[in-house]
């Protein structure tokens, strides 16, 4: 099935969503939205990351604005996305052609879906017929969350993805504050945070699915039929079991971090007392030890470009490639299991 989502700068209810940097260069698309939720840094930036538009107003227009050459047809994906599941290259008029859609798991979905009613996670969405990936809003206990979506209609399962990795635009080398948040960009690389992660699990069960992608194009899948995250209490200890690969052989590189703690570099949890892994290792994450048996992923790592690094280093999952291999694209997401 095509991923009709998988689209980029473009008009969307009325809000005209620009790349950061160059307004010229439509790659990248970042929701202003949700940039004013994750990056306060990104506001005010000149130019802007979105504009809300009358639907009169095209790229072309826009691209006038900013004096852009019309000529930039290999970087330039404007188009108008929600066309239905029967049109997969239908192009604004007036704008360049849509660009190929990009490798499966990037997400570069520019669209905020208008909710039908309130829906409380993403299996709900897609149960109501909405199969695309995706940012949908849902709602949890009385806020509203926005979330990435990742829709699969064949299995009938539809995930909240709440971590994805994929080309190093967004650190992850962040302060406890940030990981408990949420930072990043829900159509590119982000945390959806830790709070947002125990609000969602604490009560019913839940399971975890992984992606794993590495720079050599291997794929894998690894499920994890339940998955919880304690409250800030205890530091949002990880909670996980029933492992399944349900792709490739990536092996289990989670379960060894069970009950383990939440550490970042200024709030060292790990099992360790003369190290902190996670100043160590530049990330996130529930570090038990700084190598050997007690170390066996981390998603959250420096992002090479380069699939070959020093010990434990970048992002790693052991039980697949290794300690000396840095993955090039992760995706974790969860949903909660019916009848549970
Ligand atoms: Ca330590």
């Amino acid at each position: 099935m095509i991923d009709l989502g998988s689209r980029s700068c473009g008009q969307r209810m009325g809000r005209f969503v620009l790349p950061p940097g160059d307004p010229c260069t439509c790659t990248g698309v970042r929701l202003g939205g949700h940039y004013h939720r994750y990056a306060p840094e990104m506001q005010g930036q000149d130019p802007p990351l979105y504009m809300d538009m009358l639907p009169e107003v095209t790229a072309e227009v826009i691209g006038r604005w900013f004096n852009c050459t019309a000529s930039k047809p290999e970087e330039s994906t404007i188009g108008v996305t929600d066309t239905g599941p029967e049109s997969t290259s239908k192009v604004a008029p007036g704008s360049t052609p849509v660009a190929s859609t990009p490798a499966d798991m990037t997400p570069v979905v520019s669209t905020t879906h208008e909710p039908m009613e309130p829906r409380a996670d993403c299996q709900e969405i897609l149960d109501a017929g909405q199969t695309t990936s995706g940012v949908y809003t849902i709602q949890h206990g009385d806020q509203d969350m926005q979330v990435y979506c990742r829709m699969e209609p064949e299995s009938g399962k539809g995930f909240i993805v709440f971590q994805r990795r994929q080309d190093g635009s967004v650190s992850f080398n962040r302060i406890w504050r940030e990981y408990t948040e949420g930072f990043g960009d829900l159509t590119g690389e982000f945390w959806l945070g830790n709070q947002k992660l125990h609000s969602l699990t604490r009560n019913r069960g839940w399971e975890l699915v992984i992606t794993l992608r590495a720079f050599n194009g291997d794929e894998a899948r690894v499920r994890y039929g339940f998955f919880l995250v304690d409250s800030s209490e205890y530091n949002y200890r990880l909670d996980v079991s029933g492992f399944i690969a349900e792709g490739g052989d990536a092996g289990d590189s989670l379960s060894v971090h069970y009950r383990q703690h939440f550490s970042t570099r200024d709030a060292d949890n790990d099992d360790v007392s003369l190290e902190n892994c996670a100043q160590k290792f530049h990330g996130g994450w529930w570090y038990k030890g700084c190598h050997g048996d007690s170390f066996k992923s981390n998603l959250n790592g420096l992002y090479y470009n380069d699939a070959t690094v020093a010990d434990y280093m970048g992002i790693q999952w052991v039980t697949w490639k290794g300690k000396q291999v840095s993955l090039k694209g992760t995706e974790m997401m969860t949903r909660r299991i019916r009848g549970h």
